[in-house]
């Protein structure tokens, strides 16, 4: 066999060993869209009483290579239970396991789950939120979950406080080794008033004790209204940088941002509180943010378009790892005429590419649209479609791994259901060139 026909069938075996489902795109081999999978089916198995999935989030296991995906199981008549999908990085379903069947005894659902890998002790820290009151009081829960499923901490309370219920927690580990640790933070509302009142944060250890009380991180003010908090982590500074959304007056909201430091989750004094964008009259909303661990955060959120009530666009800012911007201005990243919200976003810290995912309103239904780019990029490439409209419901979520971005949606096709697609790498491909 010549080098030749050596090299076609090791391209033929990696392209099968990659795809998941039948084909790769048809698209030009160096668009975005030629390096994405079809989409596949993740919240299996499908036999049984069937659930609506709900609310996907993502985590990358670096040392198994592998991704931990994670959704709500909602069925009729009260109990909610949290469900894993382990997915491969070429697509493959490797196991499911359950996250919290064995706390339903007390009946109290446990919804809107987020997590974070810790690479030293090879586990997740799962937190959500666990339903105290019915529609009025809800608390912020965690577990230490094994890389496989095979064990289960047991269940802890992050935050409970006086007259507050908690929603929408999100987590970010601090990888330092001396270190260890987790910043929790959670959109904390008023019970009486059912106004936004705080963002909330608390470090958990990695062996889930808690030597710090739980905080405000905005300013606590019911006239701010401060909620919809993100986290990330970013090992150059040892901080953990959290995002939120605060009111200005009337409809115009702003994105807001505070440093912690990376051992208590105290906020950094100064600057204490500074603003990442507070562009009047307009609605900004829904910020994320994540880090490429070495000298940049990235910020992103949706905002309204001057006039319309219908169109919003997603915008974004470069911080550096102290969290001052790199441009005077915010830049657009998606800004179509339909309601484009809800941005999440990951980047490779290899090399350097950022990955936006959001969701797009187009008619009756709605869309999941990405865009990637390098900081190099002379502009940013045009974004482009993961998943074309129907009724996908709620935000998207995505995570890096080593041979791309893994992006989890919704999809509702009578029963809702959790779907994936991969975008992998542009230097994951065999090269092209080869000598005979
Ligand atoms: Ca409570
Ligand atoms: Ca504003
Ligand atoms: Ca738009």
């Amino acid at each position: 066999m010549s080098a030749k026909r050596v090299l076609v069938v090791i391209v033929a075996a990696c392209l099968i060993l990659q795809i998941p489902g039948s084909a790769i795109s048809s698209a030009a081999p160096d668009s975005p869209t030629s390096r994405l999978s079809p989409e596949f089916l993740i919240s299996q198995p499908t036999a049984g009483s069937q659930p609506e999935r709900y609310g996907p989030a993502v985590a990358y296991n670096s040392l198994h290579h592998e991704y931990l995906v994670v959704w709500k199981n909602s069925r009729a008549f009260g109990f909610a239970e949290l469900y894993a999908q382990r997915i491969s990085l070429t697509g493959e379903i490797l196991g499911h396991f359950d996250l919290t069947s064995d706390l339903l005894v007390d009946g109290h659902p446990r919804d809107e789950a987020a997590l974070a890998y810790n690479a030293i002790n090879d586990e997740y820290l799962l937190v959500y939120v666990c339903e105290i009151v019915d529609e009025l009081d809800y608390n912020v829960r965690a577990r230490r979950i094994a890389w496989n499923g095979a064990w289960k901490g047991s269940e802890f309370e992050i935050f409970d406080w006086a007259n507050r219920g908690f929603y929408k927690p999100r987590v970010a580990w601090n990888s330092i080794p001396s270190h260890n640790r987790y910043l929790v933070v959670a959109d904390a509302w008023d019970t009486g008033s059912n106004k936004a009142n705080d963002v909330a944060g608390r470090v958990v250890m990695a062996d889930g004790s808690m030597p710090y009380a739980g905080h405000n991180i905005s300013i606590q003010s019911q006239t701010l209204q401060p909620h919809w908090g993100d986290v990330a982590y970013n090992v150059a500074a040892n901080e953990f940088l959290v995002v939120w959304r605060q009111n200005w007056s009337g409809d115009d909201w702003d994105i807001w941002a505070a440093r912690l430091d990376g051992a208590s989750g105290a906020v950094v004094t100064p600057p204490a509180q500074f603003s990442i964008d507070t562009t009047g009259p307009l609605d900004q909303d829904h910020p994320a943010i994540a880090t490429n661990s070495q000298d940049r955060y990235l910020v992103v959120w949706d905002q309204a378009l001057l006039g319309s009530t219908t169109d919003r666009e997603i915008y974004g800012r470069e911080l550096d790892y102290h969290g001052s911007p790199m441009t005077v201005n915010s830049f657009a990243i998606a800004y179509s005429t339909d309601e484009e919200t809800y941005p999440r976003l990951a980047i490779n810290g290899k090399n350097n590419q950022r990955m936006v995912v959001w969701r797009r309103k187009i008619g009756l239904g709605y869309a999941i649209w990405q865009s990637g780019w390098f900081p190099t990029d002379p502009t940013l490439p045009p974004p482009f479609e993961i998943a074309p409209a129907s009724s996908v419901w709620e935000q998207p979520a995505i995570a890096v791994g080593s041979s791309g971005f893994l992006t989890v949606y919704e999809k509702r096709e009578g029963t809702s259901f959790i779907y994936g697609r991969m975008h992998w790498e542009y230097n994951l491909y065999l090269p092209y060139t080869a000598k005979n």
